[in-house]
């Protein structure tokens, strides 16, 4: 058991920034690992450069690192039939929300806020309300601001794809290294069935010849970004009896081109949004639909499985969001950017790194050395950095892992309301947990309380809080060899 000489949290919460120096420089060298990268040994450095700090493309940054989205770009070029103008592009989030949306130079003062308060902020990401691509102007404009303070942040954007040919080159001279193209289909006839109408060359087309258009034009655009070397990140929502099963030719043809991830999306569809799937009564999938899918993707183009779908001003690790701490109201006009927090935190974090990818390492051998044939599935309690260090009453969201002979494997989140306010908890939202947590077999928490825990057992699943503040993957390889290694069984609550 690893126990860190600082916590990354007391880091991140601190306000005073002389505490702050003071903490990053008294964690010494205590990791068993020093020194040693948290870069895969199978990576190309320059890749890992480009991804090791970004939340959405890689899953272990994530644990880390947050992003934050500014609403500039409200236009947009085409129309998708899980969308309704009224809220954000559904392309990159939930449907149904409505950003506050902002002007090139209200997005670089919130950007800078942001950064001055965030430590882990390291993208900048630009994902609507409309389409980045097509509302260019702007989308340029706070690139070009945000880029000239804060040098090291990571710009990215998304975009449905009909306009991206006709700005790589801009997006490759400001060195935007990350890129979404949210594609639905190879095949126009499907296409037809998303897509009613686009908007190019100053005229509007419907159907299949929509469809064929706009599918030439994110193959093209996903191409030259690939002779680039900037990353794409393909976005696909997942519409059951419309693309499911089409989105294995889809990872086909993204594969061919160079895509990097590709991340699938469950339709989110409610008549209350408004869209035509919505009122259509169009279905979105279920979980296990989603994880089937996921699962014959594997060996394709590597996937993205802990994509939050968030909103186009959301703020913070993926899973939070502070957008509601930095609205533009709050935020003086002249405000300056004050690099010491983002300096500190990073610090920290490249030591912690290098020890969770060794204890990870250790972790996934234990598991092998069973030589079980059984998998468990397990529900983390988590606030980042990899470790158990969130209550079970406290949790909004429970990151969870899959331990098999495979490895140890995050495999998704599930939203819960949080069960204790005020230092009680309510039965009614227990029951909503228990009911979210379904599959589970445990729940690894910092603490939880009898009763709870209690209620878990009734449902078949255990609660464990023995591990708190370890890291993920050493408390599940302990639980996993206790239950069907050959060594004695671990302590649980
Ligand atoms: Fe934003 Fe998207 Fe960039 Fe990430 S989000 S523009 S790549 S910085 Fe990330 Fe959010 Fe999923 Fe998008 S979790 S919706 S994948
Ligand atoms: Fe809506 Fe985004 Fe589709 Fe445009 S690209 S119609 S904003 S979901």
């Amino acid at each position: 058991m690893s126990l860190p000489t600082i916590s990354l949290e007391s880091l991140v919460s601190t306000k005073s920034f002389d505490k702050l120096l003071t903490i990053a420089k008294s964690a010494g060298c205590a990791s068993s690992s020093c020194g040693s990268s948290a870069k895969p040994d199978e990576m190309d450095s320059a890749v890992w450069e480009k991804i090791k700090d970004h939340p959405c493309y890689s899953e272990e940054a994530h644990h880390y690192f947050a992003r934050m989205h500014v609403a500039v770009a409200p236009a947009c070029n085409i129309q998708c039939n899980y969308c309704n103008r009224k809220y954000d592009c559904a392309n990159e989030s939930r449907p149904g929300v409505v950003s506050e949306k902002l002007t090139p130079d209200q997005a670089r003062r919130k950007v800078i806020a942001v950064a001055n308060e965030v430590p882990q902020l390291s993208v900048l990401g630009i994902a609507g309300p409309g389409d980045a691509c097509y509302d260019w102007k702007k989308t340029k404009a706070t690139f070009e601001r945000v880029a000239r303070e804060i040098r090291d942040i990571k710009l990215c954007i998304s975009t449905n794809g009909l306009a991206l040919p006709d700005r790589v080159a801009e997006l490759a001279d400001m060195n935007v290294d990350h890129v979404t193209i949210t594609i639905n289909m190879v095949d126009p006839e499907i296409g037809a069935k998303i897509y009613p109408w686009i908007f190019y060359n100053h005229r509007r087309y419907t159907g299949i010849d929509a469809a064929r258009i706009l599918h030439k034009r994110q193959m093209l655009g996903l191409e030259m970004l690939t002779a680039r070397g900037i990353l794409t990140k393909i976005n696909s929502v997942m519409i059951p009896g419309v693309n499911g099963e089409h989105l294995i030719e889809v990872n086909k043809w993204v594969k061919e081109r160079g895509a990097f991830l590709h991340n699938v999306m469950p339709l989110i569809s409610d008549p209350a949004h408004g869209t035509h799937f919505g009122l259509t009564g169009q279905r979105g999938p279920t979980a296990l639909e989603l994880k089937t899918l996921q699962d014959r993707l594997e060996g394709g183009v590597k996937l993205m499985r802990h994509c939050r779908q968030c909103r186009a001003d959301a703020v913070g690790l993926l899973g939070e969001d502070r957008g509601q701490e930095f609205t533009i109201d709050q935020i003086s006009d002249d405000i300056t950017y004050d690099a010491s927090k983002r300096k500190a935190y990073r610090e920290v974090v490249a030591r912690e790194r290098g020890d969770h990818v060794a204890a990870k390492s250790q972790a996934v051998a234990t598991v092998k050395a069973t030589g079980s044939s059984k998998s468990l599935h397990i529900a983390v309690a988590t606030k980042g950095g990899g470790r158990i260090n969130e209550h079970f009453g406290h949790t909004t969201e429970f990151q969870v892992y899959e331990a098999s002979q495979r490895g140890i494997s995050f495999i998704g989140h599930r939203k819960v309301e949080q069960y204790c306010l005020g230092g009680r908890g309510a039965d009614a939202t227990l029951e909503g947990v228990i009911a979210a947590l379904k599959g589970v077999d445990i729940v690894l928490c910092v603490k939880i309380g009898d009763c709870p825990k209690d209620q878990l057992a009734e449902a078949g699943i255990r609660a464990v809080d023995a591990y708190g503040y370890d890291y993920i993957e050493t408390a599940i390889s302990a639980l996993y060899a206790s239950e069907f290694g050959s060594e004695p069984l671990a302590a649980t609550a």
